[in-house]
């Protein structure tokens, strides 16, 4: 069970089946690309390590996180996926945009989910410092990237 101490970066990779023609979605958000290139590492790797075929793993790129609700359904819309993973990284700056741009991508995300039948992940960041999201990009908070790998393929299970 995940908590604050444990998270899902590790896993029990016996507990998770994968499908041989699994096919999964990752939307990458370029702003923050130092941090959210290593959250697409995270995701890219542990969904190969765990059965998924590198051909089977359709990446799109957008401007910024605020997009990536908008990718997600065009992934949905126009491909065979079987779930879709959201990167971005938000960091506190000196205007509202962390708030406006957080919660939208959020509430996007959720709003997708309730409304279609595949799981749509939020691999989100949203940190005050740069060095939080670096912690949580491969450093010692785990990669978010990873986590968000794992839930695709747990709600994929359901
Ligand atoms: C404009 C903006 C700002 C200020 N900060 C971030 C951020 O920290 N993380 C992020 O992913 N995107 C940011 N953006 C860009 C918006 O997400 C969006 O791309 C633009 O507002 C254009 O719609």
């Amino acid at each position: 069970m995940p908590s604050k101490k444990t998270n899902l970066s590790s896993y029990n990779k016996e507990a998770i089946r994968v499908h041989p023609k699994a096919m999964i979605g990752i939307v990458v958000s370029e702003w923050n690309k130092e941090i959210t290139e290593k959250l697409y590492k995270g995701a890219f790797d542990t969904l190969t390590e765990l059965g998924v075929k590198k051909e089977n793993i359709i990446r799109k790129n957008v401007p910024g996180s605020f997009e990536l609700p908008y990718c997600a359904k065009f992934l949905l819309e126009n491909t065979f996926v079987d779930a879709v993973i959201c990167l971005g990284c938000v960091i506190q700056g000196e205007t509202r945009h962390f708030e406006f741009i957080s919660g939208a991508v959020a509430n996007g995300i959720m709003q997708l989910n309730v409304n279609q039948n595949i799981p749509v992940i939020f691999g989100v960041l949203t940190t005050d410092t740069t060095e939080q999201a670096r912690e949580r990009a491969g450093g010692r908070h785990g990669n978010k990237g990873t986590e968000a790998a794992v839930t695709a393929l747990k709600m994929m299970n359901l």
